[in-house]
């Protein structure tokens, strides 16, 4: 079943359910800011004082970062992240493909809004699969006469029970950016999280594997090999407007990316699809 719905401002995105899952997605981004296979907890995490209003990423879900992860390498007036999850993306279709599967796709075009951002013509096309399995594939297409690069990210936020009884499986021996220490490092072991975390890792062999207290999630990519680890305990969480002082305990930032060294050019007419897979 699929629903049209509206926040009272007026803040447009579908719902969507079946026999195995159900799922919001705002037509803003194409940002998905809920989804929760059915019987069971929401998967992905989702701000109590998000914002829903035209401009301003969602705080949760799976924000779509792109054609820049980060800030922009030279330009640091330009929105962190890129543009593609503070602009208004076409609803292309809903295919309720079986009655345990659904796939909604959307659609972002250059426009003379983007081209004043990032002077290239493309087509980004998301499709997210509402099913016991969550899949979740953005498609770069370059239209251009000119060959472009792109860092992006699945920012996918997971809801946890305890940030101190959590875990990330896969990355030992993975190499990874330390983004507070601006420093490159060596994963030693599970990821805990007691601090704040912000990592970019180099060389991912997927999947990764979330233990929380009650469930382990596993993410799989394709059309990547590098992965983001986020939280930003205690002091962060509490300078910024959209999460409560106490968010960070029932967060974890699991990101699916194309980064830093990881970033993909475009040729002309070529296309690129960085898809993560969440079971
Ligand atoms: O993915 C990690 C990160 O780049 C952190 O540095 C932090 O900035 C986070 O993204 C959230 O960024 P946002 O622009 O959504 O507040």
């Amino acid at each position: 079943m699929t629903k049209y719905k509206k926040f009272l401002n007026g803040f447009e995105y579908i719902e969507v359910s079946n026999k195995s899952a159900r799922a919001k997605i705002a037509l803003q981004g194409a940002h998905l800011f809920h989804y929760e296979q059915q019987g069971k907890k929401p998967l992905l995490w989702l701000s109590e004082t998000s914002f829903f209003v035209a401009g301003k990423a969602i705080r949760g879900g799976v924000p779509i970062c792109w054609p820049w992860f980060g800030k922009h390498k030279t330009e640091s007036s330009l929105p962190q992240h890129g543009f593609a999850r503070i602009f208004f993306w076409e609803l292309l279709g809903v295919n309720e493909t079986d009655e345990n599967s659904t796939e909604v796709s959307l659609q972002l075009k250059n426009s003379a809004e983007s081209l004043k951002l990032w002077p290239y013509r493309f087509e980004l096309l998301l499709r997210v699969t509402v099913a016991r399995t969550l899949s979740i594939a953005l498609t770069t297409k370059n239209c251009d006469e000119k060959a472009f690069e792109i860092t992006s990210a699945l920012h996918n936020y997971f809801a946890v029970a305890n940030i101190n009884s959590v875990y990330v499986e896969g990355l030992d021996k993975t190499r990874y950016f330390d983004a507070l220490k601006k420093e490159n490092k060596i994963q030693r072991g599970n990821i805990y999280i007691s601090e704040e975390v912000d990592r970019v890792y180099q060389e991912v062999r997927n999947p990764l594997t979330l233990h929380d207290q009650d469930r382990t999630v596993h993410i799989g990519a394709e059309g990547s090999s590098s992965a983001v680890v986020w939280n930003p305990w205690i002091d962060k969480c509490a300078g910024m407007s959209d999460m409560k002082d106490d968010a960070y305990k029932t967060m974890l930032c699991i990101e699916t990316t194309n980064a830093l060294e990881d970033g993909r050019i475009l040729q002309p007419d070529e296309e690129h699809t960085l898809t993560a897979v969440i079971s």
